[in-house]
Formats: structure tokens, sequence, C-alpha cells
């Protein structure tokens, strides 16, 4: 089988990328790596090569394309031996879909209040109705989710699945700007920041020398 490549962002703000490349990596599979800088030139010149969206993530596989960080999950859970991306049980897997689909086309205010900044701890914002709202919402999910599903494991639904890389990032934001969370949610979060490839990922972050000025909030 040819060696997945994957195309990602900044890893000090790319929250689609974190999501795919967490995923990836959890699953021990080898892959190569292309790192283009957001918001820049040579970002604006490569992407065109490696993503018919414009955007990243993007993985390339032989002759497949996948250009969506959701969509990364599950090919690679189809095509893997070994990766389980959602839970068995229909019903567990039908509310671990829905919280990811949640997550994947919302949170709007969240997203746009408290962007992921994996160097920066210590900031504060004020959050607005709709992002506190969000901030609700998103620790209902977890802890109902650890409290429902959660007993064969640390993860949402037990076993690490596509819902524990698509919240990931939330996990991160909520470091930085120093939301306190209710017990069950924290623990998902401290176990999630505690994940060596998450600890990888945000020393990686602390390497970079970009600033994108919009996601420097706080
Ligand atoms: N729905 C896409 C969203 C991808 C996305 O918005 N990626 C951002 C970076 S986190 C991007 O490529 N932005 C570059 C641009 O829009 O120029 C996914 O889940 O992968």
């Amino acid at each position: 089988m040819a060696t997945p490549h994957l195309v990602i962002g900044n890893r000090n703000y790319s929250t689609w990328s974190l999501r795919a490349w967490l995923f990836l990596r959890h699953h021990g599979i080898e892959f190569d790596e292309t790192r283009l800088a957001l918001d820049t030139e040579a970002f604006r010149q490569a992407i065109g090569h490696y993503s018919p969206s414009g955007r990243v993530p993007v993985l390339i596989h032989g002759p497949v394309r996948v250009w969506d960080s959701l969509a990364i999950c599950e090919y690679v859970s189809d095509v893997f031996d070994g990766v389980h991306g959602w839970p068995e049980d229909p019903a567990a897997r039908a509310e671990a879909r829905s919280a990811v689909c949640e997550m994947h086309s919302g949170f709007a205010a969240l997203r746009d209040e408290l962007p992921m900044n994996c160097r920066a701890r210590d900031r504060r914002v004020d959050p607005s109705l709709q992002a506190s709202h969000d901030i609700g919402r998103i620790q209902a999910i977890w802890s109902e989710m650890r409290s429902r599903f959660g007993s064969g494991g640390p993860w949402l639904f037990g076993r690490f699945s596509i819902a524990d890389s698509m919240f990931a990032p939330v996990a991160m934001r909520f470091l930085t700007y120093g939301v306190p969370l209710q017990d069950a949610a924290q623990v998902w979060m401290t176990e999630m920041l505690a994940h060596p490839a998450m600890r990888e990922w945000i020393a990686a972050a602390e390497q970079e020398p970009e600033i994108v000025a919009a996601d420097e909030k706080g």
C-alpha cells in the first residue's frame, strides 16, 4: 500500500489539520507530511497542487485525494486494519456521529472568539452569549458521552474514536483561555492534553515562527 501523505497547516493554529493528524498518529499509521503555513504566499501557490478545495488538511493516498478532516478520519478507518473510527454499538455510533457533525458544522462563535493557539497560555476573552452557549454545549456533550458510553476506556466513547479527534482542538482552546470545566469534561480534557501525540503536536507548534494576527486573541 502507498504511504499516505498528509498536508497540514500551521500546527499552532490549524484545528482541522490537528484533527486528521491526531487520528493518524493515534493509530500508529506511518505517513509523509507537508506543512504549509496559512495565510502566506507560499500557501496560496502550493495548495492548489494538493487540494481541490484549497484548504488543509488533505490526505493523498496513491490515486485517492481526501480533502476534509472528517472524511480523512473515515477513509483511514475504512482502509487501515485495526482502525475503528466509530463505536461498534449502533446507538453509541449514532450519537458519536451526531456529536462529530455538530462540531464539524457548528460552534461558529466559539471558533471565532477563542481561536486555537497552541503556544498561548493565560489568555482571557469575554465570550459572547453565543460563545458561552457553545462552551456549555460542548461540556455537556463531553460529560454525557463519558458517563453514558465511556466505561470501556478514558475516551468519549471508551475506545479512542473520531469524536476524540474532532474535539481535541477544543481542549486546546479551553486550556489557552482558562475556561473552567465541570468534573467529567475536565477529566476528558486532561486526558486529551496528555495524549503523547497531542504533546508532540504542541511541542512542534511552540517552535513555529509564524504569527497569524487574526488568531491572536486575549
Ligand atoms: N471542512 C474542512 C475545513 C478545512 C479548513 O477550513 N481549513 C483551514 C485551516 S484550519 C484552511 O485551509 N484555511 C486556508 C484558507 O482558507 O485559505 C475540514 O474539515 O477539513
